[in-house]
């Protein structure tokens, strides 16, 4: 399988967009780590789909016996074209499983949902005993929300409150997330708004802070959960 190519084509990304050599080795180590029979947690992101080409690969040389629970509905659509079996939360929980971040601090606390998708992404980070969380150099920082902000996915008529209350947390900047190529916000998933928010200080109440106001869904921080970081070289 021609990995570069297989990308370009099925999503559009370069391989100097996405530092393919770096995550391609990170990839692989995580294909290998699928035995007969696991049912995997499915993150998102440019690592996640290399390393689903991967495991595409075992299951169809090896035959290999195994279910994904994909994070979003691109993933989903994806894992079919790759034909890996899907399943979901009502019937099975993950053995393990990997995902990608945008930031990782020396605590291996994460910011995460530059797709959106970060509701699912930690309920299944919540439900699997083993995660590995695949990023490359620039991703790592000393001090969660350097380059990114957080992301807060929220019920739509509570934009106005929430906003307020996310002044009172202490966020500089609040932007409604646009949709892609069109005017208007974006809508995710579970039909709600997303809000990007730079905040200076990102203490370690800060994500249970956020999740107590009313109307927020889930916030792209991940601070304290049980992950293993797995790093890319960049090329
Ligand atoms: C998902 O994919 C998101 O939570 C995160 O924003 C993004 C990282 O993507 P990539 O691996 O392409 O940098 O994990």
């Amino acid at each position: 399988m021609n990995w570069e190519s297989s990308l370009i084509k099925n999503l559009g990304w370069s391989a100097d967009i996405i530092n393919i050599g770096g995550k391609q080795k990170v990839a692989a180590q995580i294909a290998e780590k699928v035995k007969d029979g696991d049912v995997l947690g499915i993150g998102s992101g440019s690592t996640v789909y290399l390393a689903l080409l991967a495991i595409a690969d075992r299951i169809k040389n090896e035959k290999l016996n195994i279910k994904g629970i994909p994070t979003s509905l691109e993933i989903s659509m994806f894992c079919s074209k790759l034909g890996i079996p899907l399943t979901t939360l009502f019937e099975n929980k993950p053995d393990w499983l990997f995902d990608g971040a945008d930031e990782v601090d020396p605590n291996k606390s994460l910011i995460k949902g530059r797709g959106g998708a970060m509701f699912k992404e930690k309920l299944l980070i919540s439900c699997s005993p083993v995660n590995y969380i695949i990023v490359d150099e620039s991703k790592i920082v000393d001090k969660l929300g350097t380059n990114f902000p957080v992301p807060i996915e929220i019920f739509p008529q509570s934009l106005l409150y929430v906003e307020q209350e996310l002044k009172q947390l202490g966020a500089t900047n609040i932007l409604l997330r646009p949709a892609k190529g069109k005017d208007g916000p974006i809508i995710s998933e579970n039909n709600n708004l997303i809000l990007d928010c730079k905040f200076n200080d990102i203490d370690s109440n800060m994500e249970k802070n956020i999740k107590g106001i009313t109307g927020v869904i889930e916030s792209g921080l991940f601070i304290g959960y049980n992950v293993n970081i797995l790093e890319a070289e960049n090329k």
